[in-house]
């Protein structure tokens, strides 16, 4: 029997987690989330209070699920919230949408979660708390960080290796043998062809917008 399961965050992330909780007839206690007012109800479900309601249960009963999504502007909640309550021994539910490819030797860590229509290839790792979202392809042989944001439709071709807190933008390739480091962010829509330094901000290519002129 699963143990019922209590979401951190109410936002746009945790909307598309709770749909593929309801769809794994997962059972859910409610959100916490430091913005909303206990008792009213978001996506559906119950505000409990802030994160500190998490205590009121034991991390033997529940499971909790990162419902705060990772964009580099969030300054590394995701990671705090995960290695928070990790660390008192709270377990996060690693979370696969039903219309994800996982190939049958893939590796995922506590927490990771991978959305619909991903497709994950043989052979490869992915650590604890990252999230490929929805349409990514992660090749076979890669090897994915802690806390990562693989951004929607991204593409990481084979025996790619992402470093920690790492941030693949919406769209971005990869190309195969690629090493990116840590707490880098891939600019959405970049193609990336040459290895990348931790801490780096790879800029793609960018629209230029103009009038015309239909005279
Ligand atoms: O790119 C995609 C497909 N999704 C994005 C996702 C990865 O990141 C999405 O479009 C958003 O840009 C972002 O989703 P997220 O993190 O859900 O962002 P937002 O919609 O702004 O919601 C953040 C939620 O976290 C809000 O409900 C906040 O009140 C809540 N929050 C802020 N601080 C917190 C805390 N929740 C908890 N439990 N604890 C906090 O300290």
């Amino acid at each position: 029997m699963t143990k019922p399961i209590i979401i951190l965050g109410g936002g746009g992330h945790a909307k598309v987690l709770v749909d593929i909780l309801h769809r794994l007839n997962c059972r859910l206690l409610g959100i916490v989330d430091p913005n909303q007012s206990i008792g009213c109800v978001l996506l559906g479900l119950n505000v409990l209070g802030s994160d500190n309601v998490v205590f009121d249960y034991s991390a033997a009963e529940i499971e909790l699920v990162n419902g705060v999504g990772s964009l580099p502007k969030d300054k590394g909640l995701r990671a705090r919230l995960f290695n928070t309550f990790n660390a008192k021994g709270y377990r996060f539910k690693t979370l696969v949408d039903p219309t994800a490819f996982i190939a049958a030797d893939v590796e995922l860590s506590d927490g990771v979660q991978v959305m619909a229509g991903v497709i994950i290839q043989v052979g490869t790792k992915i650590a604890k708390n990252t999230i490929v979202n929805s349409g990514a392809i992660v090749e076979h042989d890669c090897r994915i960080g802690r806390h990562v944001h693989i951004a929607p439709g991204a593409v990481l071709s084979g025996t790619v290796d992402v470093g920690d807190a790492v941030h693949v933008g919406t769209g971005a390739t990869i190309i195969q043998g690629i090493s990116i480091g840590a707490g880098s962010i891939i600019g959405a829509g970049s193609v990336v062809t040459q290895d990348i330094a931790c801490n780096r901000i790879v800029y793609p290519p960018r629209s230029q917008i103009k009038s015309i002129n239909r005279d």
